[in-house]
């Protein structure tokens, strides 16, 4: 596999399946929505059009790109002389993917170490996302090294320590409460030393309007940066799609702060909002690189813009070549059992907004 593309092989009709069952919350919102606001009626006139716009602004597309998206829409129905609703559906599903597929994903793992920073707000994902990033990239051959750079909660080095252990990852620490800069500074000298393919730095979540602590994030940054001029090679901003629109905000005071180069979706499997994807790109200009679909170390992926259309689209058009493919989506199972994880999935008690 080439060393600058991890990932490369998602697996596309495996992992189809897997986010399809995965996102069945947003999958069912979607293709009942279109379904009943847009399929059942006959003709494609303006009511047509302001209700397929409602149904992208429902799904958290944003307004700015469901409107578009509505236009290149409109443009192309009278161009192709489309007539259905189906046929509309189909060339809107056809206009996302162009959307989508228009930008880079790939994470950068090209120089040795690579630096990949986690950052977010509380509770958003990043530790569980670098355990997951981690066992992913061991399993593909590279050499990682975890930094422990949440000090600020008592907890989380062992719970970083905990999902490291999962996949024989190495992790560099210091004791609660100690200088995030510091811990960073080691790891990355370890790493130097020890021809380390990839470390990934853990961050203490915070509130994107406490000033103090995005300083703090660049002071981390700037530590890195004392011993790999080019570091961090990616500045990951974790993000639950369940957050929505809200998310917005959030992202681009992290964006002014740090440049980010990727936003990680997570929890993807347990909204109504599809659309946030969109949204997100579309404002900040940064692409949609991972997504966290569970709570085990295996959910995690590209981001595989087809796989995910596939799974929106799934209750109301057939995904191509799909032939078992769920043209409805399994409901969810709210009794079944879900993977064991070091954290058990439940809501952090007392997580600590800082
Ligand atoms: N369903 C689901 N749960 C997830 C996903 N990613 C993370 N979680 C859960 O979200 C919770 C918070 O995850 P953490 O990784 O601790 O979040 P964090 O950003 O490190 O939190 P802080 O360190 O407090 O800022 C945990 O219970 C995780 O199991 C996902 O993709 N899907
Ligand atoms: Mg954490």
């Amino acid at each position: 596999m080439s060393p600058t593309e991890p990932f490369s092989q998602p697996r596309r009709e495996a992992w189809w399946r897997r986010m399809s069952r995965r996102m069945d919350r947003a999958s069912l919102s979607f293709s009942e929505q279109v379904r009943d606001v847009v399929l059942l009626r006959r003709d494609l006139d303006e009511s047509f059009w302001d209700d397929l716009l409602q149904v992208l602004v429902g799904a958290d597309c944003g307004l700015p790109v469901a409107e578009r998206l509505v236009d290149r829409l409109r443009t192309r129905v009278r161009e192709e002389r489309m007539t259905s609703a189906e046929e509309a559906l189909r060339a809107l599903k056809a206009e996302m993917l162009a959307v989508l597929e228009a930008r880079d994903r790939r994470l950068r793992i090209v120089a040795v170490p690579t630096v990949v920073i986690m950052v977010g707000v509380n509770g958003s994902g990043k530790t569980t996302t670098i355990g997951k990033l981690a066992h992913r990239l061991q399993s593909e051959g590279r050499m990682v090294l975890i930094a422990a750079a949440d000090t600020f909660r008592a907890a989380a080095i062992d719970q970083m320590r905990l999902w490291a252990d999962r996949s024989a990852t190495e992790v560099i620490a210091h004791q609660p409460g100690g200088d995030p800069g510091a811990v960073v500074y080691d790891a990355l000298q370890a790493a130097v030393a020890r021809g380390i393919d990839v470390v990934l730095v853990d961050t203490a979540g915070r509130l994107h309007t406490k000033v103090n602590l995005m300083a703090e994030l660049i002071k981390v940054r700037n530590v890195a940066r004392r011993v790999i001029p080019k570091a961090p090679h990616e500045t990951l901003l974790v993000i639950e799609a369940p957050t929505g629109m809200n998310a917005i905000a959030q992202a681009r005071v992290f964006h002014e702060a740090l440049g980010l180069t990727g936003i990680v979706l997570t929890k993807l499997d347990g909204t109504s909002r599809g659309g946030t994807v969109l949204a997100i790109e579309e404002d900040l200009g940064v692409p949609v690189k991972l997504v966290g679909l569970g709570e085990g170390i295996d959910d995690l992926n590209v981001f595989d813009p087809r796989a995910y259309l596939d799974a929106l689209f799934a209750g109301v058009l057939e995904a191509p070549g799909s032939a078992p493919g769920p043209a409805t989506p399994a409901p969810a199972k709210p009794g079944a059992p879900k993977p064991a994880t070091p954290k058990s999935g439940a809501a952090k008690p007392g997580s600590a907004h800082r």
